[in-house]
This record gives structure tokens, sequence and C-alpha cells, in this order.
């Protein structure tokens, strides 16, 4: 039986890069979510009868709003709902199975990278049909409509046992319980060349990857333990077991728990800083990976090499051709603003687009479907292809894998003969995070009013050369949007980016994107924060971080 249930409108539910993200009791308060799931489908029309997917990344309170979403996706009139047992989907893996099953759209309940648990984050997020984000006039209409809301539609009705795979009607619904794995690693099986993997394996290649707690653990163990055949342990690797003192084949790290350990989901060089020490030893493995919260993330680190992602995202575009998915070549390469412009040269010696988005995936999703771009990236951690529409980090790791064997070389040769071809871009993000919101917001607004008088300036060896606020201009629906981050570029291509993140949920993130080209083979192995000295000193000097968030250096160094 339906019910409609008055609600009174919460004024804080704007969705940002990536969702709407809050602290668990902040989705707890009465209605919060029902608000937010109810705006979103107040926002679309004609789901009637349609399938809506519905997953999480395991996270706390992942299953109260799964047993919401249901009744209340009911009460609006879908058809059929699909959610992954246990509530568990992957960010990749929900957008694959909106496609597959041509479904309506799908809710993501993720806050990713961020932390989990009973006072940490959680987040809402809607994909639209084509598997992909929903884009900005979307987000605009569901924050538009969740400031008027008086009422949510939602049936009486026992929730749906999560834990095993089968069919249950919820008044005139149907819902399927579906394994998460399977549709998705079939298609990582179509796209890469499995048997040259698991010969690489086979012949002693060591693999580790680090799921962190988080939603890839079975995905990964499903993929790289069974169907590659790397021995048992390569997916819950001994980094978790040192870091929380678990015995010795414990298998937490790849059951994904609530609160991931207590630890942040994210797959940098502070948050899987054992990974990169395992990788860095003399007796290190091959191949070191590690993905966040909802698996949509990728970390890289060879042996003695930590690729970072805009490198990564240069290089898989470079060697895609060898993986069987890509094989006929690439149609175009779209980049978020702030990552750095590897690929753009990628792009050039190839003779392909490429394309600059604000960052977020939801900017490439039209770039995919026009057939502009095959592949895209992000700076923090984030590649993907048109196979989705959502970054993918197991892709991400296959692919690597992929090239890896197809070429016979160690990732720091690939690396090597890459800068030595194309040039290296020195690149680094610092992020200032928890800073004072109006502290970040008066930097920012100080930076755009300088942003005028800034061309011609020097400070010391640089001199500046453009200075803007990022607009972008959407080729394919003719779309703006606009200030998507500060870029100062300097004379020679070195650039410094400032932004603030829109997926924090305390205080404000300032990140600081600096970038600096290197063509010289002879200067391709220095230090990545000493290339870029002058250039973090300069950063400062003109936003005046110090002075502003009374900080003394980031908190973050990717
Ligand atoms: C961050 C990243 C951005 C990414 C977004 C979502 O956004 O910078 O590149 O798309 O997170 O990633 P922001 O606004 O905080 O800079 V995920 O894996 O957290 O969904
Ligand atoms: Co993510």
């Amino acid at each position: 039986m339906t019910r409609t249930v008055s609600t009174n409108p919460y004024s804080d539910q704007k969705p940002g890069t990536s969702g709407l993200r809050k602290k668990v009791p902040v989705f707890q308060q009465k209605n919060y979510a029902e608000n937010f799931i109810q705006s979103i489908f107040d926002s679309l029309d004609g789901f009637e009868g349609q399938t809506l997917v519905i997953g999480g990344d395991g996270r706390y309170y992942n299953r109260e709003v799964i047993q919401k979403a249901i009744k209340m996706a009911a009460a609006n009139g879908f058809g059929r709902v699909l959610v992954g047992r246990g509530g568990i989907l992957s960010t990749p893996a929900a957008s694959h199975v909106i496609r597959k099953y041509k479904a309506f759209g799908g809710i993501v309940l993720s806050a990713s990278h961020n932390p989990g648990g009973p006072t940490e984050d959680f987040g809402i997020k809607y994909n639209v049909g084509n598997g992909g984000p929903a884009p900005e006039k979307v987000t605009d209409a569901i924050f538009a409509r969740s400031k008027t809301i008086d009422s949510y539609r939602i049936v009486d009705a026992p929730d749906v046992n999560l834990d095993a795979e089968g069919s249950h009607q919820v008044d005139d619904m149907t819902v399927t319980v579906i394994d998460p794995v399977a549709d998705y690693a079939e298609l990582m099986e179509s796209l890469f060349d499995f048997d040259a993997i698991r010969k690489l394996i086979a012949g002693g290649f060591r693999v580790v990857f680090d799921a962190m707690s988080a939603v890839t653990g079975p995905y990964a163990k499903e993929i790289i333990e069974k169907r590659l055949g790397a021995p048992k342990g390569s997916v819950m690797m001994e980094i978790i077991e040192q870091r929380l003192g678990a015995p010795k084949g414990s298998v937490m790290n790849f059951i994904p728990l609530p609160d991931f350990g207590g630890h942040h989901p994210d797959p940098n060089l502070v948050h899987a800083r054992a990974l990169y020490e395992t990788m860095m030893a003399p007796d290190a493995p091959d191949f070191g990976a590690a993905s966040d919260g909802d698996g949509d993330r990728n970390l890289i680190i060879g042996k003695s090499i930590f690729v970072t992602p805009s490198d990564s995202l240069a290089m898989l575009a470079a060697n895609a051709h060898l993986a069987p998915g890509y094989a006929k070549g690439l149609a175009g390469i779209a980049r978020s603003m702030p990552t750095s412009g590897a690929a753009d040269r990628v792009a050039e010696k190839l003779g392909i687009g490429i394309y600059e988005t604000p960052t977020g995936w939801k900017f490439f999703g039209n770039l995919l479907d026009e057939g502009l771009a095959t592949i895209c990236g992000e700076e923090s951690a984030g590649t993907g292809s048109n196979h989705v529409r959502e970054k993918d980090g197991l892709w991400a790791v296959l692919l690597w894998l992929n090239i890896l064997a197809a070429r016979k070389e160690s990732a720091l040769e690939i690396a090597r003969k890459h800068w030595a071809t194309y040039g290296r871009n020195y690149y680094s993000r610092h992020d200032y995070e928890e800073v004072d919101s109006d502290a970040a917001n008066s930097l920012i607004t100080a930076l755009r009013d300088k942003l005028a008088a800034l061309p011609g300036t020097s400070f010391g060896a640089l001199t500046v050369d453009t200075a803007d606020d990022f607009s972008y201009h959407d080729p394919v629906d003719k779309s703006v949007s606009k200030n998507q981050g500060i870029r100062i570029l300097f004379k020679g291509g070195s650039r410094v980016v400032y932004r603030l993140s829109g997926t924090g949920t305390s205080g404000a993130t300032l990140r600081v994107y600096i970038e600096r080209y290197e063509p010289d083979p002879a200067r391709h192995d220095l230090d990545t924060q000493e290339a870029l000295a002058d250039l973090i000193a300069v950063a400062d000097e003109i936003a005046e971080i110090k002075a502003r968030t009374g900080r003394d250096q980031p908190s973050v160094i990717t």
C-alpha cells in the first residue's frame, strides 16, 4: 500500500562533484534521505514501469537507505528494481548494469573515497540511462526540488532480503537481487586478453591489490585470483595485515567493511602508504594497485615507480591498442582540466581529439556517448573508457596488466620510454583539508580579482602568460559550466590550478594542482616536489595560501 508522507524541505541538499555527500548523522535526520530520493524521482519524467538499478559501496547506512529507496521506487511507479547482492555494486559495475539491462537510471549509494562509519560519510548519487552520473541540468533540478518538497511516497512492505539472489514482489514492482560481480567480470573479459595476463602471472609475475576493505574486494578476488590465476593472497595483501595487525591469511581487506576498517578508502600516497612502501622495497612484487571506496579510482605503483594518475592516463592511451577491446585505436582522449597535459601529447602523436572538461565524471558522458572520446581520465586517480560511463578502478588495473603482458617490460621501463618519447609532465596536487570555509572562499575571490592583472607579471624566472577561471563549453549539448577552477599558465607551459573540492563534508578543501613540462630525458629522474619547488612557492605567493588558511603545509600531497 502506498503512503504519502508529508515532510519539510532541507536547504542543504545540493549535489557536489559527485552526488550528495554528508555525514551519516545528517542523512539520519528525519526524512533526509527520503526527501532527496523523492526529489530525484520528482525531477525525472517517464520512468513508469521502467527499471531502476540500486547498489552501493557497502558503507555504514547502505542497507537502510537501499530498503527506503526500493519502497519509494515501488510507490513512485518503477516496474523493476535490480539491486546488487548485499546491497553491493561498485560504481563502474552499477554503470554497466544500467547499460546492460537498459535501465531508466540508477541510484548509487556511496561517498567514494571518504571514510565511512556511524559518524563518517554517506552519499547518494543518481545516474542516468547512459550509465553515467546525472548531468548538471538534472542535479540542478534535484536541488531545486529538494528546497520545496513537501511530501514523499513510499509503500508499506517488509524489507527485501538482500543477501540471496532472486526476485521478490514489492507492491506492483519486482525486485531482483543480482550477483554484483558476474556481469562486470564478463565485461572485463571481453575487453582484455585474460590468457596473456594469466600466462604472465603463471610465469611468476607478482601482483598485489589493496581493496582497502572497500567495494572492489569481491570484484578483484573474482577476477584477479579466480579468472587470472594469481595466487591466493594477491588480493588480500599482507598490507592490511601489517597495518591492522590482522593475522596472516586474514580476509578482511577484500571483504567490504562498513567503516573500511577505520581507514580512508582513498588510494593515494598517504592512505595507501603501506602499498607504496611494499612496492619500493627491494623484494617488491612486480605490480601494485589499489582502488577506492566505490571502486572507480585506481592507484598504480609498479616495482620502484609510482605512476601519477595523469601519467597513467597518457600511458594507457598510448598503449591501449595492445588490449583487444581497443585494438582499433582510440577516437579521442578526454581529461579534466586540472589533469596534466601528458595525455595531450599522446593525442597529438596519435592524431586524435583531446578534450578538456571540468572536474567530475559527469562531464565526460556526452563525449563518450557521441563517440568523440574513447578514454577519459582525471588526476584524482580516475581513468575509464567508453565501456561504461564512470571511471573504473579495476579496468585501469587490468589494462595495465594487459599492456605489461603484451610489452613484456616492467612498469618502470614503460614509463621511462614514455617520457623519453613525449617528455615528462612533473605533476603534484597539494590538498589543504578542512580549511575554514570563509577563508577558502575569500582566497578564491581574491585570486579571481587578481586574474586580469597577472599576465606579464614575473615571479623569479616564471612569467605569467595567461590567467583565467575555467569555463567549459560542452561541444555536444552546448551547455556552459562556469567557475570550474582558476588556472595560471606560465610562459614555457608550467601551470598552477586552484579549486575548492566539491566532495568534502566538513569545512572546505583547497586543491592546488602544480605542473611543469620537462622535455629533457636527462632530467626525467628528479624528485617531483623538488622539480616543482619554484612553482609551489609561487602558488603560495600568488594565492597567499599560508597566510589565508593558517596552514604551513598541505594535509595531503599526491
Ligand atoms: C574529487 C576529484 C574528482 C573526482 C571526484 C569524485 O572531486 O577531484 O576528480 O571526480 O572527487 O571522485 P573534488 O570536487 O573533491 O575535487 V570519487 O571516486 O570520490 O566519486
Ligand atoms: Co570513487
